[in-house]
């Protein structure tokens, strides 16, 4: 919810009497603490934010001109305070406990096994299970119900007041809701970075060229430490609230997840996913689902929290030093890891590129072992300050590869060697070159190199191109190393007899693979394109290729400017079109293939004047849920756009999808027409883009 002020005085209406002012005012807080709290503690919005801030403005306008009338809970005094010059101490009246953490299963039935003897019983114990939050540990205390003060967790028993900057978070209620909260009362719980929001923020950092925040727990507690609380509120924090501390004056429920049922009736914001579940089978299952939504959620999880339910016997097990017996953090497997750079090897890909490839020691991160890990080109390495034996730091997001993120320049031992480009291919030993203008290093064999031969066939007969089935990386690196197969077409002059000689190769794989061969000369022109593997272009380039020229001749004999004159193809890609199309032994390969039966359906060209979106450029940013981004691309370009990569003031629209980032802020800032992955939807079946 966007909270901005402002104040237009100038359009102020006459100045009502004092008394409708008051109840107006009123009336307009109610409102609005009612639609914050549909919004961050239901997630429920019931109005718009444009709704929500003329609201916002009229109760401003109000107190502005009864400035007697602003009192420190209402909504618009959230931000405003000056800034601090140092933050005070606040002694916690009880102590802000960690918890036990337990690292597997076993460790969990143990914790419910102590449990049970310390309780001396054998029935079943309810747990209340929660997600645990990466964030930081926060106190709020509200006196009659009006937020008071906020404090860090500190060491437990001292922590920092950070009131100012905790009042700035919309998810915070100033004011709680009902009348039958204590007079005094401690709520205690996580604030937390919003992955989408942290994204943002960090993809505006680094176009600025500033520093970057290594993960959101770290993004929330730099945030909750600003001397100035305007700078806090820009970030969009939020807080999931999972206890109590002091209460008084007031009676809470006999159970925890009563409690937090309480607290959210309050208006604090609570977990949804909290569930209440019996003994350690019911707790491992919930620790079994909330792994497996993890990925899905806007906020880090490091772990399940289960707490014993019923207060009582919360009380008759009572504490360690710091940490409550009838509480356990289940942790997940760490998404981070410390290992050695054992050394880095350098792998050949089908264009030659000579990717440097680390190789760890081995290490479990989110629960699997990496050994090895790409480091993408040498400027990666560059940027890290990666030696051979450094001790690394290897980070895994969601389902992504895992991968090496930081160096520990502090502990680089003295036998420590500089990552070094080799001068020859390690494949063939041909001389290795970098290209001015770009990052990669090559190999200059082209396919007379193996290493090379192999990735273009891999290539070739993968899924999106040829979907040559069966035909995988370790068939054709037998093949190539058998010089039974040299180039794509080659593949189609095999033969039963010759592939049973090979390993593994029983006559039944033989005749399907000699099947998904033929059945692959019936292909599409730009599945046929993209088969070839020229430099740079990838599916949907391939695709506006074949839209572009209806079949293979034209393209065959179409000059650089041509190509450049299609709408998405520049200078640099062209050049690489041409090129490969000019030389010999890749015209022989393709006369082979087509002379071998490879066949596919003429396409009609298109005309990119005559069609809908001609002459519009589009950009897509963020998450689509029903199209990958390749296909939307090559829709929108078969409809005439051109798909550009960055928003600029001659952008005709953007689409933007979840999690969109910087293109969509800078889009608003430009008042480009923005439209959502439904609208583009709408747009493509109407006119079969
Ligand atoms: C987190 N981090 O989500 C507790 N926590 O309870 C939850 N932390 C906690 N509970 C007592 N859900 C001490 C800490």
């Amino acid at each position: 919810m966007i909270s901005c002020i402002v104040i237009q005085p100038e359009i102020m209406p006459a100045k009502p009497d004092r008394v409708a002012a008051e109840a107006e005012i009123k009336r307009l807080r109610d409102e609005l603490n009612h639609h914050n709290y549909l919004y961050h503690a239901l997630d429920e919005p019931a109005i718009t934010d444009a709704e929500f801030d003329r609201l916002l403005r009229n109760l401003n306008d109000l107190e502005t001109l009864f400035p007697d009338l602003i009192s420190d809970d209402s909504p618009t005094q959230r931000v405003g305070a000056a800034p601090l010059s140092a933050f005070s101490q606040v002694s916690h009246e009880l102590p802000m406990l960690s918890l036990d953490n337990a690292f597997g299963a076993d460790d969990v039935q143990d914790f419910v096994r102590r449990i049970k003897t310390r309780l001396q019983t054998d029935q079943p114990i309810e747990f209340a299970c929660e997600p645990k939050i990466d964030g930081v540990a926060v106190s709020l205390l509200y006196e009659g119900g009006r937020f008071v003060r906020g404090a860090t967790r500190g060491d437990g028993s001292v922590g920092e007041d950070i009131t100012q900057n905790v009042r700035t978070i919309d998810a915070i209620p100033l004011r709680l809701m009902g009348d039958d909260y204590p007079d005094r009362l401690e709520v205690r719980g996580e604030v937390y970075f919003p992955v989408a929001a942290f994204r943002r923020m960090n993809e505006r950092a680094e176009a600025r060229q500033e520093r970057t925040f290594a993960n959101p727990r770290n993004a929330a507690a730099g945030s909750l430490r600003q001397l100035d609380s305007r700078i806090t509120a820009s970030r969009g924090l939020s807080m999931f609230c999972y206890s109590v501390g002091l209460v008084s004056g007031g009676e809470l429920p006999a159970r925890h997840s009563e409690i937090l049922a309480r607290l959210r009736g309050w208006g604090l914001r609570v977990n949804p996913l909290v569930e209440v579940r019996t003994d350690a089978r019911g707790c491992s299952e919930f620790y079994e689902t909330i792994l497996s939504r993890r990925d899905s959620l806007d906020y880090e999880i490091d772990g399940v929290v289960f707490k014993v339910d019923r207060i009582d016997l919360q009380q008759e097990l009572g504490m360690l030093t710091r940490t409550p017996r009838w509480a356990v953090a289940h942790k997940f497997p760490p998404e981070e890891a410390i290992t050695v750079l054992r050394d880095v090897e350098f792998q050949v890909g089908r264009t030659g590129a000579i990717t440097p490839v680390a190789r760890l020691e081995p290490v479990q991160v989110g629960g699997v072992t990496i050994s090895n890990t790409t480091l993408h080109n040498m400027d990666e390495i560059e940027r890290l300050n990666l030696m051979v034996g450094d001790t690394v730091v290897v980070q895994r997001a969601g389902d992504v590869i895992p991968k090496v993120v930081s160096v520990l320049v502090g502990e680089r031992p003295d036998h420590a060697r500089a990552v070094v480009v080799p001068a020859h291919c390690p494949a063939c030993g041909a001389d290795v070159v970098r290209i001015e203008g770009e990052v990669v290093y090559r190999c200059s064999n082209g396919l007379a190199c193996a290493a090379q031969r192999k990735e273009s066939i891999r290539h070739f007969a993968s899924r999106l191109a040829m979907d040559i089935e069966g035909l995988g990386e370790k068939l054709v690196n037998q093949l190539v190393d058998a010089d039974m197969v040299h180039n794509p077409a080659d593949v189609y002059g095999l033969t039963e007899e010759a592939l049973v000689l090979l390993d593994r190769m029983a006559p039944k794989s033989a005749g399907n693979l000699l099947q998904a061969i033929e059945a692959s000369k019936h292909t599409t022109l730009p599945r046929f394109i993209y088969a070839l593997g020229i430099q740079e272009v990838g599916e949907s380039t391939a695709r506006l290729l074949a839209l572009h020229f209806g079949d293979l001749a034209p393209l065959l004999v179409a000059s650089e400017q041509e190509l450049q004159s299609i709408a998405d193809i520049g200078p640099i890609v062209a050049a690489k079109i041409h090129t490969f199309l000019t030389e010999e032994h890749n015209l022989s390969v393709i006369r082979a293939l087509q002379e071998a039966g490879v066949h596919w359906p003429v396409e009609t060209p298109a005309d990119d004047g005559e069609r809908i979106l001609g002459g519009e450029t589009w950009v897509l940013t963020g998450t689509l849920a029903t199209l990958t981004r390749d296909e939307a691309k090559a829709r929108l370009i078969k409809l005439g756009a051109k798909v550009s990569g960055s928003v600029s003031k001659n952008t005709t629209c953007v689409v933007a999808g979840d999690a969109a980032g910087s293109k969509l802020a800078k889009a608003e800032t430009l008042g480009v027409r923005i439209i959502n992955e439904a609208d583009l939807l709408m747009l493509l079946e109407r006119h079969d883009g």
